[in-house]
């Protein structure tokens, strides 16, 4: 994909989903996706998940073609400080007015099996599917140089 392919790519998504947040009130803050390392077979997206209607709503699934797997996940604590990523089981609550933090360390969108590297500076689209507000389309800049908040949770990449 040419960069000028990608950057038009872009910024029809980011139309799309200024139009998309306000009519379905769902908001995705500062999204940024990354993997390890250019081999990475994996990559994660993190992003703050703002609902701004008066309707609690849920976070049930994501897809997304940047990759074989897309799964919502988060880590458990399994104690002396070893951590481990699973699969979150009925998705995530959203309260009305509310907001959700997918972030390292915490819960994930996981990409597993990445159909390309995640290049840093373009994008992969991904669709998070609410109970209510349905399917919301998010264009997520690549961002591998991203310092975790704190520590590093990075993933296992392969
Ligand atoms: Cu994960």
């Amino acid at each position: 994909m040419s960069f000028k392919t990608t950057f038009t790519a872009a910024l029809a998504g980011t139309i799309m989903l200024a139009t998309g947040a306000f009519a379905d009130g769902i908001m995705a803050k500062d999204p940024y996706a990354r993997a390890a390392s250019p081999a990475a077979k994996a990559g994660a997206a993190f992003m703050m998940i703002e609902n701004h209607t008066d309707t609690d709503d849920r976070l049930i699934g994501v897809r997304s073609d940047a990759a074989k797997r897309v799964e919502l996940h988060t880590h458990i604590d399994k104690g002396e400080g070893v951590m481990q990523m699973t699969q979150i089981e009925g998705g995530i609550a959203i309260p009305a007015g509310g907001a959700h933090m997918m972030q390292r360390g915490g819960d994930h969108v996981m990409l597993m099996g990445l159909n390309g590297p995640l290049v840093q500076g373009e994008t992969v689209e991904i669709t998070l599917i609410f109970e209510k507000a349905g399917d919301v389309v998010i264009e997520i800049p690549v961002d591998n140089e991203r310092k975790g908040t704190h520590g590093s949770m990075d993933h296992k990449s392969d």
